[in-house]
């Protein structure tokens, strides 16, 4: 009887030290993880749609979280009022030193905003006139960064990308790791043609060196509304105040859908769809292809989709940490050694745990299906 009490004790005390040692390993990969952030350039044609907007407030909360270093932000319209709208949102997140680039060649038919020039309004100190160009500022960015480290996320026309391809193709394949364009898989009528670039669409789509994927969903995601309860020295609540004409409403978040993905990769939140192809207007055709061109499709419900953006949108500057919301389906966190996990990291007041439970699955599945078993 004492043997066996003896031997119990002795193994649960194993087990114990057994599951702490596995925990602190993962805890210390953790770590390593937590303190990379995403490097990101944001390529955008913040002037006619408001969505791009929401993209920039939710890469300053990610940023803030410390999932994004936001590497510079590009302008791919010629609005006289982007490059200031643009740094004083940059400002406003205490980040008014991020280089902002901007498309100084002529475009045709050129957008009109119903909130450019009231955003320009709010503190800032860069004009169109004064900032470089968006290929200036992506050639000086990029050299600077490790090999294959830089997603771009673009949210508007390719015309300044189209440009960085044909100016500096070696510079791209040795930089970018990968190309996110916020656009319509098949015949896209809005980013991939406007302004007659659809040519320039093809070129970039045709050439670019690495992963391209298209992000195309978000239209039936609205969000915004909850801007109002922010403070009206906000730029992102004045532009969607002005937007809505003078009221809060949700509007849809094809360029925020896009950000979630480049930030936060497949997560729980997409799946990527490798099969058919890719085609423009032009009659210019793309096959899918797993690792090189590729398009999301969505795992999660929309209002799921809304609550994980909106919150992000709504984050106030300086990096106040909320819990978000969970998106389904939520990792079961039943066994001794999730469990031991989930509580050490909330005890370190981990926000993400559930993603980051997430990538310890799917990083050692053989590992803590053994552990989840002997639970
Ligand atoms: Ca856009």
């Amino acid at each position: 009887m004492t043997i066996n009490i003896s031997c119990g004790k002795r193994l649960g005390f194993l087990s114990f030290i057994c599951i702490a040692t596995v925990a602190i390993f993962v805890l210390t990969a953790l770590e390593a993880d937590a303190v990379q952030p995403k490097k990101v350039i944001y390529e955008t044609d913040m002037c006619l749609d408001v969505d791009d907007v929401g993209g920039l407030a939710m890469l300053h909360a990610l940023a803030d979280r410390g999932e994004v270093e936001l590497l510079a932000v590009t302008f791919n319209e010629v609005h006289k009022s982007g490059a200031a709208a643009i740094d004083a949102i940059n400002t406003w997140y205490k980040r008014g030193n991020i280089p902002v680039g901007v498309y100084k060649k002529p475009l045709g038919r050129p957008d009109s905003s119903r909130y450019l020039d009231s955003v320009a309004k709010f503190p800032h100190d860069l004009t169109q006139k004064t900032a470089p160009t968006a290929l200036e500022v992506y050639k000086r960015v990029l050299a600077r960064q490790p090999d294959h480290s830089v997603t771009i996320i673009s949210v508007g026309f390719l015309n300044n990308l189209h440009d960085l391809l044909k100016d500096s193709p070696k510079l791209v394949a040795r930089k970018v790791a990968e190309l996110v364009v916020m656009g319509g898989l098949v015949n896209d009528n809005f980013n991939l043609v406007r302004h007659s670039l659809v040519n320039q669409s093809e070129y970039v789509i045709r050439n670019w060196p690495g992963k391209l994927t298209i992000s195309q969903f978000g239209h039936k995601t609205h969000t915004g509304a909850a801007l109002k309860g922010t403070p009206k020295t906000n730029p992102v609540r004045d532009a969607y105040f002005r937007w809505f004409k003078q009221s809060f409403k949700g509007r849809s978040s094809w360029d925020q859908v896009a950000v979630l993905y480049g930030v936060r990769g497949l997560n729980l939140y997409f799946k990527e769809n490798t099969r058919g192809k890719g085609r423009l207007s032009n009659g210019f055709e793309w096959p899918l292809k797993t690792g090189f061109r590729s398009c999301l499709d969505v795992k999660i419900s929309n209002r799921e989709m809304e609550k994980i953006i909106e919150e992000l949108m709504i984050a106030p500057p300086g990096g106040q940490r909320r819990p978000e919301p969970r998106a389904k389906p939520h990792l079961r966190a039943g066994s001794n050694f999730l469990s031991v996990i989930d509580r050490i990291l909330k005890r370190k007041n981990k926000t993400h745990s559930n993603q980051a439970l997430q990538r310890i699955r799917l990083r050692r599945p053989a590992e803590l299906r053994r552990y989840a078993s002997a639970g």
